[in-house]
């Protein structure tokens, strides 16, 4: 059940990605975040409402559109705000910026600027998990994209035959940069494609925190009754251009959206909307927005002032283990 309490809790948590992002547009252009920047404005209810379905220790896998994800598993903005600005405090000490934030001490395992890539390894990872017989739960994050990539098939073929307990989250925004699914597939339904494996299935509006993580609960509790895969589509809305912090409608490939369809893509508006119904105080989600604004921005002071690694750290951690 998505309870006040959890509605509250996923407001802090979509407020502080939307937060961390809004602070990369703002200071952005100062050029100190030396990454490009995939950001994850109308996404962030995604990463919060299934990631709280998620059993704790759950291993978690993504692609470079991974903020939400980074802030989710350590919910804090230090860490965020020092890998990009390639510091030495950062979770990779400057190396991974902002498309390979990972911190395995929290799950997250592995992010990649290379669409799909991670698809195979989390499958590799709940392979381990049914070979060591050590239970827990995978999930993988990935663009609607990587669906025309052989890998994703492979792996979803491979953890169907299994019976492997992992979650595939698509995060569904209908473009692989400016080009839309219709004009990428030679095929007319992934939904049906997927459906004919053994692995559950479901699908849902992304901006919603409470349809995400009342979907993702749902395809848990299967897993755990009879182990095969699962698939969850989730449909959002992406505001801005694919990589960088500005909106891109001068490109005309697709309409801006009337303010009435923005409030409904916008997760923050739709977290605020459930908290109220539940009773939660206006001033109390108040409290909640200045405590962030604040704390992000002393982040972003301490990774200013953090030091840059000294040049022998590109020498270090060049292979992991999982
Ligand atoms: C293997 C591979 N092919 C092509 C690219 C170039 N590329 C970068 S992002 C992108 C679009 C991916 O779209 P999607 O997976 O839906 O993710 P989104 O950006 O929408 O989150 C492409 C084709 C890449 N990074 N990796
Ligand atoms: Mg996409």
């Amino acid at each position: 059940m998505f309870t006040p309490s959890l509605a509250r809790q996923c407001y802090e948590q979509i407020f502080l990605i939307r937060f961390c992002e809004e602070a990369i547009q703002a200071h952005y252009s100062q050029d100190e975040m030396k990454t490009p920047v995939h950001l994850c404005i109308g996404q962030e209810a995604i990463a919060a409402g299934v990631m709280s379905a998620l059993p704790p220790q759950s291993k978690i896998f993504g692609t470079y559109r991974n903020h939400g994800l980074y802030l989710m598993a350590t919910q804090e903005p230090d860490g965020f705000f020092a890998e990009l600005h390639g510091k030495q405090t950062g979770p990779a000490m400057g190396k991974a910026g902002s498309m390979h934030l990972t911190s395995p001490e929290h799950q997250l395992m592995a992010t990649s600027a290379v669409v799909g890539t991670t698809i195979p390894v989390a499958v590799g990872a709940a392979f381990a998990n049914q070979y060591e017989k050590k239970g827990g739960m995978v999930a993988v994050f990935f663009g609607d994209g990587a669906i025309e990539e052989g890998v994703f098939w492979e792996s979803l073929n491979f953890a169907s035959l299994r019976g492997l307990r992992i979650l595939f989250v698509c995060e569904d925004n209908d473009l692989a940069i400016h080009t839309p699914g219709k004009a990428r597939r030679g095929f007319r339904s992934f939904r049906d494609a997927v459906k004919g494996f053994r692995c559950y299935y479901d699908e849902g509006d992304g901006s919603r925190a409470d349809v995400a993580y009342q979907k993702t609960s749902k395809l848990i509790q299967q897993m755990k009754k009879k182990a095969q895969p699962a698939f969850l589509c989730l449909k959002y809305y992406r505001f801005l251009e694919h990589v960088g912090v500005n909106e891109d409608f001068k490109f005309g490939y697709r309409k801006k959206p009337t303010s009435q369809q923005a409030k409904l893509y916008d997760p923050c508006y739709q977290i605020e909307k459930i908290c109220l119904r539940k009773g939660i105080k206006k001033q109390s989600l108040e409290g909640i927005q200045s405590r962030l604004k604040e704390r992000i921005e002393k982040s972003i002071l301490k990774a200013k002032q953090a030091p840059f690694p000294s040049s022998q750290e590109l020498y270090n951690h060049i292979f992991s283990t999982i």
